[in-house]
């Protein structure tokens, strides 16, 4: 018999359909005949929202009130998704919803439909802190989210008609948003400029200019845990003071300036770039929201206190930095502690170690934050004074640990050169307790290459907690035929709040009866993905073919290009006749993916791609056999559409540069096959599934280091070229204008660099992709084959729920667990 565990139904559909009314008729003011599918997306969550409050209250107070550590995981992005769906679920409200949108003559999807999805963040990163905040609730452990209510989140993505990416503003506050909470008396005074007095011998920051932060409040419910968390994201507003002279000069615009300029700090998120520039403004939200969170911290913990006693502090709530963003949090509290609290340097040192640590998410050097000093002092001159004090601290005790005068050099924070700089992840990982990388071979990575001065000197602090992704959100809700298929094998739901019981489909994968129907529901998800790609983006997809997907942000590293040329080479063989059209396995290959505005080479590809598409898909000799699709706006709709049609997923980065990737484990927990590359994640998911069940090809990190020694990146890859004539076919189509209505130029910066720099070894890769395509296919070909190897991968990829990442971040970095 099947054990039901989903939480208890609190009312009966009836009376939610009461309590949906009610909110039509007093909140929104319509009566349900007049009621738009927008109207009751509005009721419904607000509806939703009051079956959370109980238990929300209740988690603030155990959290306030127990002594089991909080976490406070502080980032820039949360890239949420929708939210109707997932607060239905973890309320325990789905049917009782369905059934009262019916009743009041809708379809569910429809409203569902209503929510436009809040982007606020770029992609895997700002993801992964949504994952994140959704496992902390759903094990119970006490926490806030802390970050920004951007006003616009990451760009709307469309195409021009040369195929260009085209950016347009994400608005997401042009409609009602019935989540969050504004709360009006829980606000912060932020501070900045101005400069730095002796006063009675104590320094004291005289601030020129301070924002009002206001925090919006988002619940966020776990799973059946009967915990409800706080996402609390900030928002800048202007205090009412202006300038008064300036007014009475009138001249009203000059007096209104700086209430613009306070609330333009949280109007965007600002597009991850090909390089990460100073950009004063990006410094100001980081400061903005980390300064806001900690007073709030305080606030909380230690409730109407006018000295509180901040020794132990760390006992109360400890602060995850996700990624540098946050981490000019570590000089505020310093900041805070003393000047605000009176308490001395080493005791503020003590406390804030304690309280701090820093996971770090790329290891490309260039990805990690650096501030000009001369902006941090004048936007930030007390913190400037603090960081430097942290840096002189520092090198004294490297010096006491007798590491030698280069390797101290490399290490400083401050940099003491023609432009001193601050380098954040260095201050993270001297100020914190721990750093961690998020795979395993990305921990390896960052204590050998990344960060080898650091971990040489301060091993204890390096620790790895392997990414996880929520299987609320990305297999029960956007996966709804296999969920079923998964709770009639295991005979129970709880694998949805224990994803290790996945295997128990183990034996499943030798029963041909259940491998059928895991065929059949990969096959239904197809068939419905058609359908949603016909009426979102106007397209015909075959979902007979092979589905093939390659979805995340643009970047070289993680070699889009590889795809395309192998693209072009497979259609240039249909075409020449080399290989017999009949031969071919069907396939559609589908990208989605956003560039950064300012990144060249990101955007030519997203260009060529389009152009490839166009020519394919338009070419007789081609069709039923090969069709290529750019989605546009990638986001997480689209992902959990997606995902669960993907026969074959793409995770083909360099070997060394992609940290974990997340997506890779999306993919498998909904039975997609994966070719990749020994990189992030992608060795624990073909160590965990089993090497006979993923695709693996390419160039190991050594082999890759090798290749550098030898030069490859200056001029090495022209010798792949001139060897493999299916690279050489290939590259020569994208140069002599197939795809660009024989235009030349349009491609050149793209050839030329693969021909001359390549640093990212797409043409030393290219002839092992190409090699493994043919396995593929051969698997391919025997349906029941191929659905065992899925089963297998899903049955194995339990680890990859994000509760088990918050086990270990509990268990290795935060030493604290969930509510009694
Ligand atoms: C920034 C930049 C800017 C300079 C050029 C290259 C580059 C590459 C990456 C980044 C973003 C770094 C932060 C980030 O988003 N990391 C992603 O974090 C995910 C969650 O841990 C992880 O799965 C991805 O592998 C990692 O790229």
């Amino acid at each position: 018999m099947t054990e039901i565990t989903a939480p208890k139904a609190p009312v009966t559909s009836d009376e939610f359909t009461g309590e949906i009314r009610e909110q039509l008729k007093y909140t929104q003011g319509v009566t349900p005949e007049q009621a738009t599918a927008a109207d009751v997306y509005v009721a419904a969550a607000a509806a939703v929202r009051r079956h959370l409050v109980d238990a929300w209250m209740k988690t603030q107070k155990d959290m306030v009130s127990g002594d089991t550590k909080a976490v406070g995981y502080l980032s820039a992005e949360f890239l949420m998704g929708k939210q109707l769906s997932n607060a239905l679920l973890n309320a325990g409200l789905t049917e009782q919803f369905e059934a009262a949108v019916k009743a009041l003559g809708f379809e569910p999807q429809q409203i569902v439909d209503a929510e436009y999805e809040p982007g606020l963040g770029n992609g895997g990163l700002g993801r992964l802190a949504a994952c994140y905040i959704d496992s902390l609730a759903s094990i119970g452990v006490p926490a806030f989210g802390y970050g920004i209510q951007y006003r616009y989140g990451i760009f709307k993505q469309k195409f021009d008609d040369k195929g260009r990416q085209i950016e347009t503003p994400d608005y997401w506050l042009a409609n009602e948003e019935p989540w969050g909470h504004i709360d009006y008396n829980r606000d912060q005074r932020v501070s900045f400029g101005g400069k730095v007095v002796e006063e009675n011998g104590r320094r004291v920051w005289k601030p020129a200019w301070s924002v009002r932060a206001v925090p919006v409040d988002y619940m966020v419910p776990g799973y059946t845990s009967q915990r409800v968390n706080t996402l609390r994201l900030w928002t800048a507003k202007s205090y009412d003071e202006f300038d008064l002279l300036t007014f009475n000069e009138s001249e009203y615009l000059d007096a209104v300036k700086p209430q613009v300029a306070a609330e333009n700090i949280t109007k965007i998120l600002y597009p991850e770039d090909s390089t990460p520039q100073g950009k004063a403004l990006r410094l100001e939200q980081q400061y903005f929201f980390v300064a806001a969170s900690i007073h709030d911290a305080i606030r909380v913990f230690y409730p109407g206190e006018a000295n509180p006693d901040l020794t132990n502090f760390a006992d109360k709530i400890v602060f995850q930095l996700n990624d540098t963003h946050p981490v000019i949090g570590i000089p505020e509290l310093m900041r805070v502690l003393m000047d605000e609290h009176g308490y001395d340097w080493d005791t503020a040192w003590g406390i804030t170690q304690k309280t701090f640590n820093y996971t770090c998410h790329t290891l490309l050097p260039e990805a990690l934050e650096v501030w000009p000093a001369d902006l941090i002092g004048e936007l930030l001159p007390r913190h400037l004074e603090i960081i430097r004090k942290i840096n002189d601290q520092f090198v004294a005790e490297l010096e006491s640990k007798n590491v030698a005068a280069d390797q101290i050099e490399r290490m400083r924070i401050y940099t003491d050169d023609e432009r001193p700089s601050v380098r954040m992840a260095f201050l993270a990982s001297y100020a914190g307790s721990y750093v961690n990388g998020v795979a395993e071979l990305h921990s390896e990575l960052l204590k050998d290459v990344t960060l080898k001065d650091f971990s040489d000197v301060y091993p204890q602090k390096f620790a790895n907690v392997t990414n996880g992704v929520t299987p609320r959100r990305f297999v029960r809700l956007s996966n709804p035929r296999m969920s079923a298929l998964i709770t009639e094998g295991l005979g129970t739901d709880r694998w949805i709040s224990d994803l290790s019981l996945l295997k128990g489909l183990v034996p499943l994968a030798d029963d041909a009866e259940f491998v059928r129907k895991f065929a059949d529901v990969k096959q239904a998800n197809k068939d419905a993905f058609a359908v949603f790609a016909k009426s979102h983006y106007g397209i015909d997809l075959d979902s007979s073919t092979m589905f093939n997907t390659m979805v995340k942000r643009l970047h070289e590293y993680k070699r889009q290009s590889l795809k395309i040329l192998a693209l072009i080479s497979t259609y240039a063989d249909i075409k020449s006749g080399k290989v017999n059209v009949d031969d071919v396995l069907p396939r559609t290959v589908m990208f989605g993916a956003k560039s950064a505005p300012g990144y060249a080479m990101a955007k030519l590809t997203i260009r060529l791609i389009n152009n490839v598409s166009r020519v394919v898909n338009n070419d007789p000799d081609v069709k039923g056999k090969l069709a290529v699709h750019m989605l546009p706006n990638y986001n997480i709709e689209m992902a959990e559409n997606l995902i669960p049609a993907t026969d074959l997923d793409e995770q083909i980065s360099q070997a060394g540069k992609e940290a974990s990737g997340t997506g890779n484990m999306k993919f498998a927990l909904n039975g997609a096959l994966t070719v990749g590359t020994l990189d992030g994640a992608n060795v624990e998911i073909r160590q965990l599934v089993g090497a006979e069940n993923f695709f693996l090809f390419g160039m190991t990190v050594d082999e890759v280091d090798k290749l550098y020694a030898e030069g490859y990146d200056h001029g090495g890859s022209r010798k792949y070229y001139e060897a493999d004539p299916r690279l050489k076919q290939a590259v020569d189509m994208v140069a002599d204008g197939t795809f660009s209505d024989g235009d030349k130029d349009v491609y050149k910066d793209l050839v030329n660099d693969w021909l001359t720099h390549d640093y990212f070894m797409t043409m030393a890769d290219f002839g092992a992709y190409m090699d493994i395509q043919a396995e593929i296919e051969n698997t391919y070909r025997e349906p029941a084959k191929w659905a065992r190897m899925a089963v297998l991968n899903v049955a194995n990829s339990g680890y990859f729920s994000s509760d088990r990442s918050i086990e270990d971040y509990l268990e290795r970095i935060w030493h604290t667990g969930a509510l009694a």
